[in-house]
């Protein structure tokens, strides 16, 4: 059994997609942040830099915080989501740390300036919007390049099988 102690932020959620996504059984606890409960002694040994999300494995007894290692820590403990082989499993890797390390701090930022803050702030409002539209559309060539990627080793295995067994591929198919 897995108790996250969590929030309704997109930290947050992350978790709560993985473990929905996995099946796996969890307690959800809340910690409002909005009251301060990030703060609270029982919480912060479990999760020290009073951050959600975090998460105790009740099997074992672990506790972890950071969204990243908490999805990494899952996958890796059920082998899914989280290849084996080395390539595919650095591509996960890094589109986890380009979230975690890039959209995630910089959207962060946006909404904290651009929302939040009660005065105005023009120089930094229009620092992170700029990079948070900016990481939006690299995200796009992420995904085009991640695309044609999938489909040229798609050819390949075709035109293998097509080697292997010429009656069962058809030219048009090892094209496509
Ligand atoms: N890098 C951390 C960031 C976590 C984070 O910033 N959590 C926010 C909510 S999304 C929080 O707990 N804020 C409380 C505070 O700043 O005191 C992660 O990915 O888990």
């Amino acid at each position: 059994m897995i108790d996250l102690y969590t929030w309704t932020t997109p930290n947050g959620r992350k978790v709560s997609i993985l473990l929905e996504e996995l099946g796996l059984p969890y307690t959800a606890h809340a910690i409002d942040i909005s009251k301060g409960e990030q703060f609270q002694p029982d919480f912060l040994k479990i999760s020290p830099n009073n951050r959600i999300p975090a998460i105790i494995d009740r099997d074992s007894g672990f506790h972890l915080m950071e969204s990243g290692a908490i999805l990494m820590y899952f996958a890796e403990q059920t082998r899914k989501l989280m290849p084996k082989d080395e390539h595919p499993r650095y591509r996960v890797i890094e589109w986890l740390m380009w979230q975690m390390g890039g959209i995630g701090p910089m959207l962060g930022q946006v909404h904290h300036f651009v929302k939040y803050n009660k005065g105005k702030a023009p120089y930094a409002e229009e620092r992170y919007l700029k990079e948070a539209a900016r990481s939006i559309s690299q995200r796009e060539a992420l995904v085009r390049r991640d695309r044609a990627q999938a489909r040229g080793r798609a050819r390949l295995s075709r035109a293998q099988e097509g080697e292997r067994n010429p009656d069962a591929v058809t030219r048009e198919q090892v094209r496509s």
